[in-house]
């Protein structure tokens, strides 16, 4: 009958997305170029971190930064010729039958895992938007110029309000900056220049032990104000990111995390899975590993 026919055919199509595959896929790109590991965790966090919690509008959940309008926003430069770019293949791949929402999200804990993190749960399930309609205004994205310490009022403010309108706490806050352990500012992207760690093709906290533990100057030169280590000079900061030390609440945290590295990971997991689900409705927990 009909019934048994359509009974018997469900099973089949609804595996027919094999995660696992889609995520090995990207491990493979990320093992075969490190350097590309950090930049698919920017476009999983960009990808989310436009949520609003008030409006319920922005979030992981419709794919919108695959979209030209959002790709423009000021935050997102040097995003749309690396991250989605790199990923279109695998889209293609899996012939429209993964979502850019869900491979964005997957590309974010892959690489992660690929890296040497720990495998973050992951939920599959985001439905696409078909058109830009669902883009948020730009400017919900953190900006990193906060100027020089006492420059700006809204220092340690500025990135409060972003990550509390997504939902986020102190410790959250803190413990999602951790993934600046991973990747660097490229002078073509944001205008910054450098990596935050020694090590920006592995998932650790060094993040957090460097920031505490290195002499941080402005660097002289003629882009935006950013900070360098002195002596030394080959790593950097972001003004945003000082602003986790310069601010009491959050430096505790900074603390913690670079005394623990098992608390950061799991703490950063636990986070970061919020992140990515964060604008989205109906997902089912997948193993992707
Ligand atoms: Zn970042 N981030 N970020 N970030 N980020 C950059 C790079 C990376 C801020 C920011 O302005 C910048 C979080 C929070 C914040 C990553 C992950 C996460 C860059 C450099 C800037 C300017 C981009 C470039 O030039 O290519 C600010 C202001 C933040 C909060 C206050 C959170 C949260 C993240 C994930 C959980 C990663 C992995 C990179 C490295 C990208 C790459 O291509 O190497």
């Amino acid at each position: 009958s009909l019934g048994t026919a359509v009974i018997s055919f469900w099973p089949s199509f609804s595996w027919a997305v094999d995660y696992k595959e889609v995520a090995k896929d990207i491990e493979d790109l990320v093992r075969a170029d490190p350097d590309k590991g950090p930049t698919l965790v920017r476009l999983a966090w960009h990808s989310s971190g436009t949520y609003d919690q008030k409006s319920k509008t922005g979030g992981s959940g419709q794919g919108t930064i695959r979209f030209a309008e959002e790709l423009a926003h000021g935050g997102n430069a040097g995003l749309k010729d690396t991250a989605v770019q790199w990923l279109e293949p695998i889209h293609a791949k899996y012939d429209g039958l993964i979502s850019y929402a869900d491979l964005y999200t997957l590309a974010g804990v892959a690489a992660i895992h690929a890296m040497g993190g720990p495998v973050i749960p992951w939920s599959s399930g985001r439905v696409d938007a078909l058109d830009a309609s669902a883009v948020t205004p730009d400017g919900r994205l953190p900006n990193a110029d906060s100027g020089p310490p006492g420059s700006d009022p809204a220092d340690a403010a500025h990135v409060r309000a972003i990550f509390n309108r997504m939902g986020f706490n102190d410790q959250e806050i803190v413990a999602l900056s951790g993934a600046h352990a991973l990747g660097r500012c490229h002078t073509t992207a944001s205008g910054y220049d450098g990596p935050w760690t020694p090590t920006p093709t592995t998932f650790n906290n060094a993040y957090f032990t460097i920031l505490k533990n290195l002499n941080w100057v402005a660097k002289e030169w003629d882009g935006p104000y950013q900070y360098v280590n002195a002596p030394g000079g080959n790593l950097m900061m972001l003004p945003s990111d000082l602003v986790l030390l310069q601010d009491k609440k959050f430096k505790r945290y900074v603390d913690i995390y670079a005394g623990d590295a098992d608390k950061f990971y799991k703490d950063f997991a636990k986070a970061f899975q919020t992140l990515e689900e964060l604008g989205t409705s109906g997902l089912t927990l997948t193993a992707w590993v």
